[in-house]
């Protein structure tokens, strides 16, 4: 292959020091014999902007671009007089807003989905759970005692749209939030309105001339922020599992080895699960498995990447690649013979890598279409055409096969799909389905607290490093761990998610895991699924024990190698819902500034959660224990978990003065 195009002076990596996983780094290493350049390297030679990382500079309008000096962040103000808060609050705002748009996005996609098929109009998806859809309209206030599904379809469809398009008044999901966190929301003022509402706001107030107060920016950021979590993901969510299933656990292969040399490979990357969910009914159309065959291919093997495969793999039991750090190096396997992607996370550094080894790399939405890659546009109304075009593409790429293959052999088993509902049945019970028992759990002291780990992985950090060892350092505290996105992907690699993975918790929480049979690390889905946490603090809170607010509760987030503007956005409303949630990496925002004070400190005050950051995956274990342990302490709950920890004598004797109480 010829000389590397692109960036002109290049900084070797050594594979082994840029990522833990094996099959990544060994296809780095081909990468380099073949002569092609991946985000890796392309981070290593593009050094990052240090006024840029800190938001310190302004380009909102034609008398800037203003650049502040970060060392002295008071010294100066940009031409129109924005201070240093102001231009930080108004950059992290559009970021809040980018991120709110994209997830929101989604959710409209898979609403409009919805409406055409309760409508007829789309014939090739149909509604797959009526337990869901119905639970679903009751929390919302819709009746279903005695009414055909479509009715109640119809009706959760025209409540739902409201989570858009409403111009005054709280979302439907508003209904789901803890009363006290409710409250809270109100008196601040930040109870989301419809989403296109609160990010049209958002862009108007940090445009030049308008919102000059971080105070009041970062209410605008919550209250956008909330209009994702509880509003567009949400929908996206619990209309996914409406239409193609909810979730219960699975076991699964991740992995680059999950590959097949003598199988027509194809790869679904990016993020809604129609797309992936007609790649596998064409996948198994027998008319284009006969055409495989016949190209001399055992088969079709349909693999996921980044969130449509965590989609996939909790519905169907999808075989998963990698995550969104290895989807340019799965290509150099030179085994793939096709990648279709539809939105969300995918690099443009795609094209070049998919045409060096002769794999066609297709676009299927029309928001995103890249330069290099082929267009095939995918429409609900009559989805195999574009899907089945896909597979006949992969077929020919695969007769056609001229670059040498190098597979990694390594695969490793999962256990995903835990959904909210799953959790509530495992820890429950079938018939008597509640969360009683992580409640004890938790009061008693086995399990000390929750985290939720989830986001993207960011060549600027070792890939899947941080997540892996904070995951660790957490359950070994008797922290019970939920996973979305990337994240959880990293730990399936690491042999973390399977209930044999017990063995390294803490005593408390193995004792939990072993009864009930479950692992300590529990991967829940994409990244809009991170609304399934949202809802499982709310039961939590609900259940009672644990305080009135989703603020009370002993639990922390975490994205430690968080990447995308939606990750903000996640963070910005896990913080508004109460959450304190710590990102690695980077912080686009100055220490000692006002605007960093509020986020870090000033938000908790007003009774939301707090943000904080570290790059170091010990010391993001060390905070995040450290406040469950506070709350703990708030709750009255310390002592008990002190004595969990004594002997087992201790813990029957307060077991038996707890059930007594
Ligand atoms: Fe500079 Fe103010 Fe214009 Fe921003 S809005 S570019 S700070 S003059
Ligand atoms: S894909 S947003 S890299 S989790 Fe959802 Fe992964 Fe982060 Fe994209």
């Amino acid at each position: 292959m010829e000389e590397k195009k692109g960036i002109s002076k290049k900084k070797e990596i050594t594979p082994k020091d840029v990522t833990i996983c094996d099959a990544t780094a060994q296809m780095l290493e081909k990468a380099k014999r073949d002569g092609v350049e991946t985000a890796f390297d392309r981070a290593a030679s593009m050094k990052a902007c240090p006024i840029g990382a800190d938001s310190a500079c302004c380009k909102h309008c034609g008398m800037g671009p203003c650049r502040l000096n970060s060392r002295d962040p008071y010294g100066k103000v940009g031409v129109c007089g924005a201070t240093i808060d102001t231009i930080m609050s108004r950059n992290f705002a559009r970021m809040v807003a980018a991120g709110g748009a994209a997830h929101t996005d989604h959710g409209m996609s898979m609403l409009d989905l919805f409406r055409e098929v309760v409508n007829g109009n789309i014939t090739d998806y149909k509604i797959k759970d009526t337990q869901k859809l119905e639970e679903v309209a009751a929390s919302i206030g819709i009746e279903v005692e005695g009414r055909e599904t479509n009715d109640i379809a119809m009706d959760l469809y025209k409540e739902l749209e409201r989570t858009y398009t409403q111009v005054e008044g709280e979302i439907p999901f508003a209904k789901r939030v803890p009363e006290k966190t409710l409250e809270t929301w109100r008196k601040l003022g930040i109870v989301p309105r419809g989403a296109m509402r609160e990010i049209m706001e958002l862009m108007h107030r940090s445009h030049m001339g308008v919102d000059q107060h971080y105070e009041n920016i970062t209410k605008q950021c919550s209250r956008t922020a909330l209009a994702d979590g509880w509003g567009g993901s949400m929908v996206a969510t619990e209309i996914s599992d409406i239409l193609f299933g909810t979730p219960s656990p699975v076991s699964i292969e991740v992995n680059m080895g999950v590959l097949k040399e003598d199988e027509v490979n194809i790869i679904v990357h990016g993020h809604e699960p129609n797309l992936f969910e007609s790649m596998l009914v064409s996948s198994k159309e027998p008319s284009l498995v006969e055409a495989a065959q016949k190209a001399g291919a055992k088969g079709i093997n349909l693999v996921g990447m980044c969130c449509s495969g965590a989609e996939m793999l909790v519905r169907h039991g999808i075989p998963h690649a990698g995550n969104f750090m290895s989807t340019e190096t799965i290509l150099v396997t030179g085994a793939v013979d096709a990648m279709t992607v539809d939105v969300q996370c995918i690099k443009q550094g795609l094209a070049k890598v998919a045409e060096c080894y002769s794999t066609p790399l297709i676009t299927t939405n029309p928001r995103c279409h890249i330069e290099g890659a082929q267009h095939i546009e995918f429409n609900e109304h009559n989805p195999t055409s574009c899907t089945d075009e896909i597979v006949i593409k992969a077929i020919s790429r695969f007769k056609n096969r001229t670059s040498e293959i190098e597979i990694p052999r390594i695969k490793n088993i999962g256990v995903h799909g835990f959904s909210h509902e799953y959790i509530n049945y495992m820890l429950g019970g079938t018939f008597r389905g509640s969360y009683t028992p992580l409640n004890d759990n938790i009061i008693n002291g086995r399990i000390r607290g929750v985290a939720g780990v989830v986001g993207c992985t960011n060549p600027r950090v070792k890939q899947d490093w941080v997540h892996v060892e904070l995951v660790k350092e957490l359950i070994k505290n008797d922290v019970l761990v939920l996973q979305t996105g990337c994240s959880q992907i990293a730990l399936a690699k690491a042999g973390l998610t399977t209930p044999e993975a017990a063995i390294l918790a803490g005593p408390g929480l193995h004792e939990v895991c072993e009864t009930v049979g479950m692992p300590p690390v529990l991967g829940i889905g994409s990244c809009v699924d991170n609304s399934r946490i949202l809802i499982a603090a709310s039961a939590m809170v609900k259940e009672g024990g644990l305080g009135h607010s989703i603020a009370d509760l002993p639990v922390a987030g975490a994205a430690p190698e968080w990447m995308s503007e939606k990750a903000i956005c996640i963070g910005q409303y896990f913080v508004a819902s109460g959450v304190f949630t710590v990102f690695g990496v980077t912080f686009p925002i100055i220490e000692e500034t006002k605007f960093h004070k509020l986020l870090f400190e000033g938000l908790e005050k007003q009774g939301l959660g707090k943000w904080g950051f570290t790059a170091d995956p010990y010391e993001m274990a060390r905070m995040m224990i450290a406040h469950i342990d506070k709350k703990r302490k708030e709750l009255g709950i310390d002592k008990a978990r002190e004595r969990v920890l004594m002997d087992m004598a201790d813990r029957r004797e307060m077991e038996a003065k707890y059930q007594q109480a």
